[in-house]
């Protein structure tokens, strides 16, 4: 039986580089929190059932073309789509862990380098989304992520691709914006190692959140 109730949920977001690990992570960080009580959701992005997301899965697979500006639009609507979802899930009090936000989504966009595709245009369509309470970055060496086998078939999996979207992450790391916020774990380390860090931020952010709650007086 979950033992958390009357406080609303931690917004969790994992975001990173490909191959970093996030699937690992999230499902192990799920199991986690669960463990310790807390009532759990997943979500991950882009979402590939809803018809925006098989939109967004064909151009993935290189079975639609669509004008840089498109898919990103498609990719923040895909949010959007889950807005309202998140912040009532919240509510109830469920904890939610989602692989990948608008991080993401600004930043591969971003790294195409199209001329009127900036960082700035590509951050506002997701301007108003759910704030997360946590976000933590797993940042993995090229070297390191080499190591994890080739790239796949989809359309970014491609190194000079990744290459901007590093350092496009990395930067963001460093900006004055509410990006910064950004908690950066070493995904090189093994899976358990990796897991503990994550857990060593999110914890420090989930008793803040408990004390908040009974300062208000709602737990
Ligand atoms: N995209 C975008 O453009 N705009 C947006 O708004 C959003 C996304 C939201 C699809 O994303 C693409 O969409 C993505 C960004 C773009 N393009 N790229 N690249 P996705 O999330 O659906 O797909 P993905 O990034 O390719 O995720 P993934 O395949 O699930 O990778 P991962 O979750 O980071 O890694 P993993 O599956 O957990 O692990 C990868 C391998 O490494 C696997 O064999 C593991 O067993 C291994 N592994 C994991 N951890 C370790 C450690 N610690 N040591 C050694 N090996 C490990």
């Amino acid at each position: 039986e979950p033992k958390i109730s009357g406080q609303r949920g931690a917004f969790i977001v994992i975001e990173g580089l490909d191959r970093a690990g996030k699937t690992t992570q999230v499902k192990r960080l799920c199991d986690k929190l669960y463990s310790q009580g807390h009532n759990i959701k997943t979500l991950r992005f882009p979402d590939r059932t809803s018809p925006i997301g098989k939109m967004i899965d064909s151009y993935l697979q290189s079975k639609a073309e669509m004008d840089d500006h498109v898919i990103h639009l498609l990719f923040s609507a895909n949010r959007w789509e889950k807005a309202k979802w998140i912040v009532e899930t919240l509510r109830q009090g469920y904890t939610i862990v989602c692989d990948r936000y608008y991080y993401s989504g600004m930043v591969y966009s971003a790294a195409k380098y199209n001329p009127t595709l900036s960082l700035d245009w590509a951050r506002a369509p997701d301007v108003g989304l759910p704030r997360p309470d946590v976000v933590v970055f797993l940042n993995l060496e090229p070297e390191e992520a080499e190591k994890r086998g080739g790239y796949g078939d989809e359309k970014y999996e491609k190194k000079e691709m990744q290459q901007r979207v590093r350092e496009l992450f990395l930067g963001l790391l460093k900006s004055p914006g509410s990006e910064s916020d950004m908690q950066v774990v070493n995904a090189g380390e093994s899976v358990e190692i990796v897991g503990d860090r994550i857990l060593e931020k999110i914890e420090a952010k989930l008793k803040e959140l408990a004390a908040e709650s009974s300062r208000a007086g709602i737990v």
